[in-house]
């Protein structure tokens, strides 16, 4: 089962600010650098009517919305965590193992908890949502499947409230008339190619030789659309490690490679991450920097430290020495400065042998 909240982060203010609701609204992540600039995070159903979506220009949803009453609000990133916080603490209950694929999507295995009967994953699935509806006031989609890629495009194609079931009789019926870009790792280009090879349903896919597929599309690519068009998936539902990486980005008021202009973002960065760490109790090990140069090439500076760490100015002062360097190396403006630590732990290892070896004395 996978289940997907609809139009998230728009439904999330619509909960914080309940009189939203009969409004059109867009949720926009602002680059700063000019009032308008940056780009629509979502929108709520009644917006998505007047043709916004995500990842448009705020300046072009602006004028789809001309006159509609919209109202435009700036990310909340703490509060969308928050609210998924809640939503993912209920669903795992329902399932017998879960995985959280995104901050407002989730599959469910039910495998043992139904004992494989789509209709009991059907009672399952509605509980789920009056679960969700009552308790969070929140609505969500929610795909059933024998396995999860059918899951998630079942999910996706019924929205919002949705629910489909796939039972795996119906695979090849319920795949084959659809788009090969429903399919998850289809995006523009690989559909424009799929297109000169003749290829523009996933029925279509089926039929196409997996040779041909794998001599255009590289051995795992080639081999993961032809299971993928078939509805053959044998990934397991499986809980996510530990986060990897922390990182901020954000885009300078103007191109430059002037150290302290560029410092002052980096060490807001530098805050946020830290921050981050610091409420989850983690420990970094690599601290880098990413430039984006004004050309947009993306470059990256890492220093893996001796010691896990926990300590602010030791990232302060490793982010400042990785820039000072970099600038050093290049002759670019800078466009987009981010700041990363990874090589996360809990514990401060060193810390820990230390009190141990003091213990054994
Ligand atoms: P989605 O689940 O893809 O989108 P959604 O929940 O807004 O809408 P739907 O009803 O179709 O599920 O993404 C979840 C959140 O991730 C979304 O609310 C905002 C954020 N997001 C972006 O910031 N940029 C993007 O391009 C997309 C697709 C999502
Ligand atoms: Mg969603």
């Amino acid at each position: 089962m996978l289940v997907d909240l609809d139009y998230f982060f728009a439904q999330a203010e619509e909960l914080k600010n309940p009189s939203l609701t009969d409004k059109p609204v867009v949720v926009c992540v602002y680059s700063g650098r000019s009032e308008d600039s940056g780009a629509v995070s979502t929108a709520n159903y009644l917006a998505r009517k007047f043709g916004v979506k995500s990842g448009m220009p705020i300046f072009l949803a602006k004028r789809k919305l001309e006159n509609a009453g919209a109202v435009f609000l700036p990310v909340d990133s703490e509060y969308y965590e928050s609210v998924s916080g809640n939503v993912m603490t209920t669903l795992r209950d329902y399932a017998d193992r879960f995985e959280q694929v995104g901050i407002d999507e989730a599959y469910l295995d039910v495998t043992a908890k139904t004992c494989g009967n789509f209709a009991d994953a059907k009672v399952l699935a509605l509980k789920v949502k009056n679960h969700l509806k009552t308790e969070q006031r929140l609505s969500c989609s929610i795909g059933i499947g024998p396995n999860k890629i059918v899951a998630k495009i079942a999910a996706d194609i019924q929205k919002p409230d949705g629910l489909t079931i796939v039972e795996p009789n119906q695979v090849g019926k319920f795949l084959s008339p659809l788009p090969v870009a429903r399919l998850p790792g289809v995006g523009a280009k690989t559909k424009e190619r799929m297109q000169t090879l003749g290829i523009s349903t996933i029925g279509d896919l089926a039929k196409s030789d997996v040779q041909k597929l794998m001599a255009v599309f590289g051995k795992t690519l080639g081999t993961f659309f032809h299971n993928a068009s078939l509805g053959v998936d044998e990934e397991p539902v499986q809980e996510k490690e530990e986060v990897e990486s922390i990182s901020r980005i954000a885009t300078l008021k103007q191109d430059t490679r002037d150290l302290n202009i560029i410092l002052e973002l980096m060490y807001r960065l530098c805050k946020d991450v830290y921050s981050a760490i610091a409420q989850d109790e983690l420990f970094f090990k690599t601290v880098s920097i990413v430039g984006i140069m004004k050309d947009l090439k993306i470059h990256t500076r890492s220093r893996t430290l001796g010691d896990p760490m926990s300590d602010y100015e030791i990232l302060r002062g490793t982010v400042r020495d990785l820039v000072e360097r970099f600038l050093d190396e290049t002759d670019q403006e800078l466009r987009r400065v981010g700041v990363k630590v990874s090589n996360l732990t809990k514990e401060e290892k060193g810390q820990k042998q230390l009190t141990s070896f003091v213990e054994r004395e």
